[in-house]
């Protein structure tokens, strides 16, 4: 077993769009779905991070962009293709340690031509704006004429499988013959952003160009080069694709040329030239956040798939887009940003990559107006991030969706699920936390704690009666209850975004007071906000049971239906309780996912350890994990409480997500929360990393019986640390001097040494 690569064998109908998400290949500026050339099922999808469009969708949307994969192959007039042709061999490997795809077959065509077909592909992590493509073609049983057909179809829509809710977001401008090569420029409907692709195929072997013959045709929306060439039986014809992508938020120039050149000068560097600066920019990439598992190969496979969609979902070179809750890896939730990616993904990256997890927060920086605007319109003041977020920080998330039964139903998230706010605020202490970043706090940070807690100060209620401020009719992580009165998620998470400001605007005063003054007046707010925020911030209700152990969801959930869960399905996912009516899951205590639970792994210095195992235990037997973003969080808070068992079981489940499909969903799209969360899990869970109340770092783990060895590498401060977890020994690396409680010890580091402890 290759512990780097995802392998598929056998060609079989029904999961072609599941691995078609599990093997795209991105690097934060493109996503190519992992599409088969030779076969007509499937859904294409190019994204590229920042083009959205609403057109005549339902809300603004990622865009699929014109597909440049088209590579069609003829056996005189006879398509291969895997539908018509039959299949003797199939094989498809993902290597994510080069992030190459592969494909090996061998189809029969129906005139009974044998040809076998080795083919890999790129997207270049080393320059964003190129991939390729090359293939490998044997005629085995015949020799003849063969014709290649290259395309870029610009007829693709979004929601293809949708047939009411379709959406074209693309109007052609021009089709280009490059001679040799094709290009086709399009245009968004709405902003009317420029998107080109650009595509060339070089045919060689020793005897030079392999090509006898071309054409080059516009088809409607579709623009194509055929090659006529000779092939012979046994011989292997080797043909390279050269592709390049420019987008009018790429350059002021005309998008033409720019490809072009980059093209020119990709085709003049080489295919293999490319490809080793691509394997190395990944090389360098593995180095930061790779995390071995020795002993347990099924953990080690599904945790690297998970790093490496997450690390090439990002692009830390440009600050105005994010990582969406599908990443660029499918259609699914229109491609829009949500607390998955401030709560489960940036932590991975401030803790491997600190320059990518900047550029994530600057999206939010850069989308600052779009959530003054959006609470503006709500009657609110000062920021309120939207709850699903596309390219400019307005709000939109859909206002009609489906449920679990297929009805028409309201969604109510974009309305009432404020934690979003706070989310945002707990990725940008978080970051400050672990790297330092004075400047990045300085000239964003505290702008957008201020202006969060702004927006806490307008959207609370005081209640006179009781003395205390409430926040009401909300929705917090658990969706299935909507309107809830005071959501401890909400309610604590908007107390500490509120302390958070003031901390950091008394921080801001020490550093740079002028900075301060200029912040309060473009704000406009003063030491009567200020008071009032930490009035609110005393007084903000959180329910809890009489004897204080256990917190209450929101409001009112003691008092809900206690419904329990009792059986399993075969990826040990809880199955709705029989009688539950799917329309009425809010008169019940099912919850959808971890809340009061995330809220305990949010801020876990909040907790004691008692609290957390009591609420742990409630929750855990109400939840019915049906996000992907909840599995995780019971892995992570089980390890804290002493439940190994129950945590390696969500630990798999969340690794599996994707490569199991066990949400049925990943068809539309990568779980990137999850993936995130199977980073947290090991690091934060089996690791038992945290930040002590003194500001060092703590590890307290526990690996389970067949872990021969876990190791991984963060950054903290200015200093790299490589922990090497056995079953009796803890050893750490770090590159600085450094101080770490290792279970209750502190242990100090010099500079470039090693401690050794034994557990
Ligand atoms: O953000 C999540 C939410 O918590 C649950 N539903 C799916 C969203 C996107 O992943």
């Amino acid at each position: 077993m290759n512990l780097w690569n995802v392998e598929l064998e056998g060609y079989n109908k029904n999961n072609i769009k599941k691995y078609e998400t599990i093997f795209v290949l991105a690097n934060g500026y493109k996503g190519l779905r992992g599409r088969l050339e030779f076969s007509k099922i499937g859904n294409k999808g190019n994204f590229l991070a920042g083009i959205f469009d609403k057109g005549q969708a339902q809300v603004t949307e990622i865009v699929n962009c014109q597909d440049p994969l088209g590579f069609n192959i003829y056996i005189d007039n006879e398509l291969v293709n895997m539908e018509e042709c039959s299949v003797d061999s199939f094989k498809r490997v993902l290597n994510m340690k080069e992030a190459i795809l592969s494909a090996e077959l061998v189809v029969t065509t129906k005139s009974g031509k044998t040809v076998e077909i080795n083919s890999e592909r790129y997207v270049s992590k080393s320059n964003v704006h190129r991939w390729a493509s090359k293939y490998e073609i044997t005629p085995k049983n015949f020799s003849g004429k063969v014709f290649i057909e290259n395309y870029i179809d610009g007829s693709v829509t979004n929601s293809s499988d949708d047939v009411m809710n379709r959406s074209k977001h693309l109007s052609i401008i021009q089709a280009y013959d490059i001679r040799p090569g094709i290009a086709l420029e399009t245009k968004t409907i709405d902003k009317k952003i420029g998107i080109i692709e650009l595509t060339r195929l070089i045919g060689e072997n020793s005897k030079g160009n392999i090509f006898k013959a071309r054409r080059y045709s516009k088809l409607g929306e579709k623009v194509v080069e055929v090659y006529e060439t000779f092939m012979r039986e046994g011989t292997t014809e080797v043909i390279y694709k050269y592709g390049t992508t420019y987008t009018d938020r790429d350059t002021d120039e005309e998008l033409y040329y720019s490809a072009l050149e980059e093209l020119n000068n990709f085709v003049l560097q080489g295919y293999e030239t490319e490809k080793s600066s691509h394997s190395e920019a990944w090389d360098e990439v593995w180095k930061d956040i790779d995390i071995q598992i020795q002993g347990d190969d099924k953990a080690q496979v599904g945790i690297r798939f998970n790093l490496f969609q997450l690390a090439a979902s990002a692009y830390e070179g440009d600050e105005k887009v994010s990582i969406a809750a599908k990443a660029l890896h499918g259609e699914g939730y229109k491609g829009h940003v949500f607390w998955d990616t401030e709560v489960f993904m940036l932590p991975f990256f401030i803790y491997t990559r600190p320059k990518v997890a900047k550029a994530l927060l600057m999206y939010r920086y850069n989308t600052l107006d779009g959530a003054r605007e959006n609470a503006r319109l709500s009657g609110y003041r000062g920021a309120r991030f939207p709850w699903e977020a596309a390219d400019d920080g307005t709000e939109v998330t859909p206002k009609w969706g489906f449920d679990y039964e297929g009805n028409a139903v309201r969604i109510w998230t974009g309305d009432e699920e404020f934690h979003i706010n706070s989310d945002i605020a707990f990725g940008i202490t978080e970051y400050f936390r672990v790297t330092c970043d004075e400047g990045f706090l300085i000239n964003f940070g505290v702008e957008m704690l201020l202006d969060t807690a702004k927006f806490w100060e307008s959207r609370v209620e005081y209640n006179e009666e009781e003395d205390r401020y409430e926040i009401n009719s909300v929705i917090g992580p658990d969706e299935f209850h909507e309107h809830v009165n005071n959501n401890v998620f909400t309610n604590y998470l908007a107390k500490w975004n509120i302390e958070k400001a003031i901390y950091f605007k008394e921080w801001l005063k020490r550093k740079d007071e002028n900075k301060l003054k200029i912040l309060c007046n473009q704000l406009c707010v003063n030491e009567e906000d200020f008071e009032k925020w930490v009035d609110i911030s005393k007084k903000i209700y959180i329910p809890k049971s009489e004897d204080g152990t256990i917190i209450e969801q929101f409001q009112g959930f003691f008092d809900l239906d206690y419904i329990p869960i009792t059986e399993y399905d075969q990826n040990s996912m809880p199955i709705w309780p029989k009688g539950v009516k799917l329309d009425r899951l809010g008169d019940t205590q099912l919850i959808k996912q971890a809340d009061v639970v995330q809220l305990m792994l949010v801020l876990p210095e909040e907790f004691s350890y008692d609290i957390k195992k009591a609420n742990y235990e409630y929750y855990e037997k109400r939840t019915m994990h049906k996000s992907s973003l909840s599995p995780s969080m019971y892995s992570i808070l089980g390890l804290a409480v002493g439940d190994t068992n129950n945590a390696y079981k969500y630990f798999i489940k969340t690794v599996y997500t994707d490569l199991e499909d066990n949400q049925g969903n990943t068809d539309f799209g990568l779980h990137g929360a999850s993936t995130g969360g199977s980073w947290q899990s090991v690091v934060f869970g089996f690791a038992g990393l945290s930040i002590g109340l003194d500001g060092n770092l703590k590890l307290r783990p526990w690996i389970p019986s067949n872990w021969d060895k876990l190791c991984f590498g963060v950054n903290w401060r200015n200093s790299k640390l490589q922990f090497s977890i056995y079953q009796d020994v803890i050893e750490v690396y770090s590159t600085g001097e450094n101080s770490i409680s290792v279970n209750d010890r502190i242990y100090k580091i010099s500079k470039n040494s090693t401690v050794v402890i034994k557990k």
